[in-house]
């Protein structure tokens, strides 16, 4: 993606270096020491050499949307990477794995979850990736968190901002 694209995108003060994308990724964890799994996961993906983590939300604690299970620590943090959409979206399910996520049932308990949310203006729709993520723009534990970091971010599809998305959801869960 070009920088005149990223500027027309308009995430505001987090233009990138020329080369590399922004993008938005949201964290969740509700088994384990949920906030410090997190912590960790950020900072270790701010290690890699791809990728620079150059905001983080705070983390929030969340009531579990899906089957019966405990509450979530979120969060959401904006990277710059110079990585290709799928090749990211393989990195951040490696560090999920390495901090010991197994996949059992969908939308089950998990030490840590890692969700693509944003590549830029990006739009793709295949099996292992779909961008935007398909389902971010209903979800407050996304939005909120979200919505500190990257407010006038547009949604490429819905063409309403961050900001207008999350006055428009449910936040009773969020707190
Ligand atoms: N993730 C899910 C399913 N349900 N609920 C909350 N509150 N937070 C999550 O991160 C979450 C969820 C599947 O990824
Ligand atoms: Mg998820
Ligand atoms: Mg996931």
């Amino acid at each position: 993606m070009s920088e005149g694209e990223q500027g027309s995108r308009g995430a505001g003060e987090v233009l990138p270096p020329s080369g590399q994308s922004v993008c938005a990724i949201a964290l969740g964890s509700n088994l384990g020491d949920s906030e410090a799994i997190l912590t960790a996961a950020l900072d270790t993906l701010d290690g890699l050499p791809d990728i620079t983590v150059v905001a983080r939300s705070r983390l929030y604690k969340t009531a579990p949307v899906g089957p019966p299970q405990p509450d979530y620590c979120n969060c959401c943090a904006l990277l710059h990477t110079t990585m290709p959409p799928l090749a990211l979206m393989r990195q951040l399910l490696a560090v999920e794995q390495q901090f010991g996520r197994v996949r059992r049932e969908r939308w089950g308990p998990r030490l840590l979850d890692i969700d693509l949310v944003l590549y830029g203006d990006f739009t793709m729709e295949t099996p292992e990736l779909t961008l935007p993520h398909p389902r971010f723009h209903e979800r407050a534990f996304v939005l909120v968190p979200l919505s500190e970091i990257a407010p006038d971010w547009r949604h490429p599809i819905l063409g309403k901002t961050v900001g207008e998305l999350v006055g428009e959801c449910d936040r009773s869960g969020i707190r």
